[in-house]
């Protein structure tokens, strides 16, 4: 019996030794203390033997057993030290690698631009007014004096959302709304989203950005109009930058005329980015139509008004020298961090 149990806890010991995971282990265990396990086994011959033998050989069992449950714990000790210091130097952090770089947002050229455009209105006293870009086709064209045959009302160049809902082609409505709330005087601009169905290519897209301005107040003429977009002129594009009126026609306007400017880049002598002319179109504007003053419920008699419309893009495009408006809706962060 002796010799028995010495064979088994020897058997136990050289298993355990070589165990290397703790599945193993439990293998091991079940092997030898399960409720089959070899020294389980030896306990149960215990009938067989004599009454006056059991006690010793009961203590060699729980010798045995003893022996094999230090062992089997000491092992699972050395397997789990030996799974952390793994795990531990597997999570080992290099901190000499160099540090990840943030990249950063960056303000677009339109909005570049905006704000230099809304510093220098505001400036002058102006207010910021946005609008919705749906509109109802009364705000777009009817209340501007846009006659229901005009060109600009074809399917073709507007989109239309129903008969009488579309998405606006100008600012303008922005600035009906502003009229027919009855606040006089009105010195405002509206920045905003248009839109026109046009094909895209370098100089059109069938959404772009229109800052429009209007003042409305007693005694406002032809020489204010003049002389606010002179001086916005030269805010933009330098001091020295003289400004030409061209008469022009707009159903919203009249009179109507188209402002150049003299070429910042030649100083008006000439030159490619002016096409030879020494002078550049940057906007339109006109005094604002009797017809208009009275469709918003302000008095013509009383009250007088001048308007413009600028280009946003045309003066991004102008300013940094862009030379293909689609580089402004492509979003590349190459082109984008030049500014
Ligand atoms: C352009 C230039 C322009 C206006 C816009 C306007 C607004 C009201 C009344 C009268 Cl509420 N006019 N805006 C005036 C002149 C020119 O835009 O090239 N547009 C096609």
């Amino acid at each position: 019996m002796k010799e028995r149990l010495e064979s088994i806890k020897e058997a136990a010991l050289n298993k355990l030794n070589s165990a290397d995971t703790l599945d193993k282990l439990n293998e091991i265990r079940v092997e030898f203390l399960g409720k089959k396990g070899q020294l389980t086994e030896v306990l149960k011959g215990m009938k067989d033997v004599a009454a006056e033998e059991r006690p010793k050989v009961g203590a060699m069992v729980n010798e045995a057993r003893e022996t094999i449950e230090a062992k089997l714990d000491d092992v699972k000790k050395a397997l789990e030290s030996a799974a952390r210091n793994l795990k531990l130097k597997s999570e080992v952090i290099d901190v000499t690698l160099p540090a990840k770089k943030n990249t950063v947002g960056h303000p677009h050229p339109n909005n570049v631009a905006l704000a230099e455009l809304e510093d220098i209105f505001v400036g002058m006293g102006y207010e910021v007014v946005e609008g919705p870009e749906v509109e109802f086709d009364y705000y777009n064209f009817e209340a501007l004096n846009i006659p229901a045959n005009h060109p600009a009302k074809d399917e073709q160049d507007t989109f239309y959302i129903t008969k009488d809902i579309l998405l606006r082609t100008q600012t303008s409505s922005t600035q009906v709304h502003e009229m027919e709330k009855g606040k006089l005087p009105i010195r405002m601009i509206a920045p905003g989203r248009v839109f026109r169905s046009d094909e895209v290519d370098a100089t059109h897209s069938p959404s772009f950005h229109q800052v429009e301005g209007l003042v409305i107040d007693k005694n406002v003429t032809f020489a204010d109009l003049k002389g606010t977009l002179a001086v916005f002129a030269r805010k933009l594009f330098g001091e020295e930058t003289k400004v030409k009126f061209r008469p022009h026609h707009f159903p919203f306007t009249e009179p109507s005329a188209e402002m150049d400017v003299s070429c910042f880049k030649c100083g008006g002598k000439g030159c490619r980015f002016c096409k030879d002319s020494g002078w550049i179109e940057i906007l339109g504007c006109g005094m604002v139509h009797p017809h208009v003053l009275e469709m918003s419920h302000i008095d013509p008699n009383e009250y007088t008004g001048f308007a413009f419309g600028i280009g946003l893009e045309r003066i991004a495009i102008l300013k940094y020298e862009i030379d293909d408006m689609r580089l402004l809706y492509e979003n590349d962060a190459r082109f984008l961090n030049q500014f």
